[in-house]
């Protein structure tokens, strides 16, 4: 037994210097290693109706909904008056029939189908409702986590969302999988509405965030946090966000925001550039991108050595200049490729920038997975993408003069699939390090 356990122990200290050999090695690494998902849209079990899963949920995900109009002579009026059930039948028929499905979000659903042995050519959505309808949420629940190696799951919370302020009223435990994450948008973004709001739920707060608006504020953050126990505040923002500004949002974070994440000890996860409703009539399909500056997150970065933030920039062209930034601040970590950039060819450019700049302290991934079976395509997906630009890294390592061991892949990768993270947001138990068997 003991010499069972040396042996495994010097084999994964010994230094790989084939390539064949030191790729396979990374990518069952990468494979085993468990992942902290640390944004997402998906819902605790005890959240009941919020979770979404099975195929009709899965076709009609928004970034299938958009590629949908692309092909089909539908128009949105007609599509958003059907149920959900006929919306599938026609992003079905459109996408997957009539069409090849070669984009990535529609491989996505090939990879979900694929992985409960349905078949991906089916004429018809038949044989798969049968087959999700039979799925008792959680054992279904256990077994995409498991098929995804996705150890935690941050979902994206909203204290002004009805049906879930119910289950954080009702006081239960949650599943300890899943984890909250306090989100800011409607305080930030939308002040005028939601000061309208809290003024009903009986704080002093003024539209022009003046007088105890303040304090107000961060009475109601103070109780939110208590009850949902979030690992960081986040919000999303748009393109010409800047920091400082004069407006009410830069009160709101300077006064608010910022105080609240010293007092808690809570990260600030921003996720900027985001152009809403660019088409409304495709409603949540509708959004769109645009380039950022980068300079907003450098002010919040210099004017708050003590806050940890988490960025992540919707445009392309704003990836270089993150990594630049996390270089001179040790309190900004990166993550993910968020939406329009979670495609293998860009999702491979920015992993390679940012190992090549950051080292491994960056998270490359989150899933923003809003349907339970996404997280198998876009875990799965992503895997193969890391375990192709790492390869190549260590490769070069190697040709340099460096090997590396297995001990070495497992730290590294443990690392950017969730240490990073756990050691940010404070995290007790420091998850993957141990891949899974
Ligand atoms: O703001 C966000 O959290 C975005 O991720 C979503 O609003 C967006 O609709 C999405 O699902 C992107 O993946
Ligand atoms: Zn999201």
């Amino acid at each position: 037994m003991l010499k069972e356990k040396n042996d495994q122990q010097s084999a994964s200290d010994t230094r790989l210097t084939d390539s064949t050999e030191l790729r396979q090695h990374v990518l069952d690494v990468v494979n085993k290693t468990p992942v902290v998902d640390i944004h997402t849209h998906l819902y605790a079990p005890e959240f009941g109706a919020m979770n979404l899963f099975g195929i009709d949920e899965l076709l009609t995900y928004h970034y299938l909904v958009a590629e949908m109009f692309r092909s089909s002579e539908v128009t949105p009026e007609v599509f958003w008056s059907m149920d959900k059930a006929k919306q599938a039948d026609i992003v079905w028929e459109t996408l997957f029939v009539r069409n090849t499905p070669l984009s990535e979000a529609t491989r996505g659903v090939v990879t979900a189908l694929a992985a409960f042995n349905l078949d991906a050519n089916a004429p018809n959505l038949k044989e798969a409702r049968e087959f999700f309808r039979g799925q008792s949420l959680e054992s279904h629940l256990d077994r995409n986590m498991t098929l995804a190696s996705v150890s935690d799951v941050v979902m994206t919370n909203d204290p002004f969302d009805d049906e879930e302020v119910k289950t954080w009223e009702a006081g239960g435990d949650i599943d300890k999988r899943f984890h909250a994450a306090l989100r800011m948008d409607r305080l930030l973004n939308d002040w005028a509405n939601t000061s309208a709001i809290l003024r009903a739920q009986g704080y002093a707060v003024e539209t022009d965030a003046r007088g105890r608006t303040v304090d107000e504020a961060r009475r109601f953050l103070d109780k939110w946090i208590a009850r949902m126990k979030p690992l960081y505040m986040a919000v999303s923002l748009p393109d010409d966000f800047m920091f400082p500004d004069g407006d009410v949002r830069d009160r709101m974070i300077r006064e608010v925001v910022l105080p609240v994440s010293r007092e808690h000890r809570l990260p600030f996860a921003l996720m900027i550039g985001v152009r809403r409703k660019v088409n409304p009539a495709l409603r949540v399909a509708g959004d769109g991108l645009g380039r950022a500056d980068i300079r907003a997150v450098e002010h919040l970065c210099v004017e708050n050595p003590d806050v940890r933030f988490l960025v992540t920039m919707l445009s392309r062209e704003n990836q270089h200049e993150l990594c630049v930034a996390a270089r001179k601040f040790s309190n900004l970590l990166p993550f993910g490729c968020w939406w329009f950039l979670n495609n293998p060819s860009i999702v491979s450019e920015i992993t390679r920038e940012r190992l090549e700049l950051l080292g491994p302290s960056f998270i490359p991934q989150h899933s923003d997975a809003r349907v339970l079976e996404q997280l198998i395509y876009k875990w799965g997906h992503s895997r193969e993408v890391s375990a192709d630009v790492l390869g190549v890294a260590y490769e070069k390592l190697l040709r340099a003069g460096r090997a590396v061991t297995r001990n070495d892949i497992e730290r590294d990768v443990a690392r950017m699939f969730s240490g990073n993270f756990c050691e940010w947001v404070g995290l007790e138990r420091i998850k993957g390090e141990q891949p899974l068997d």
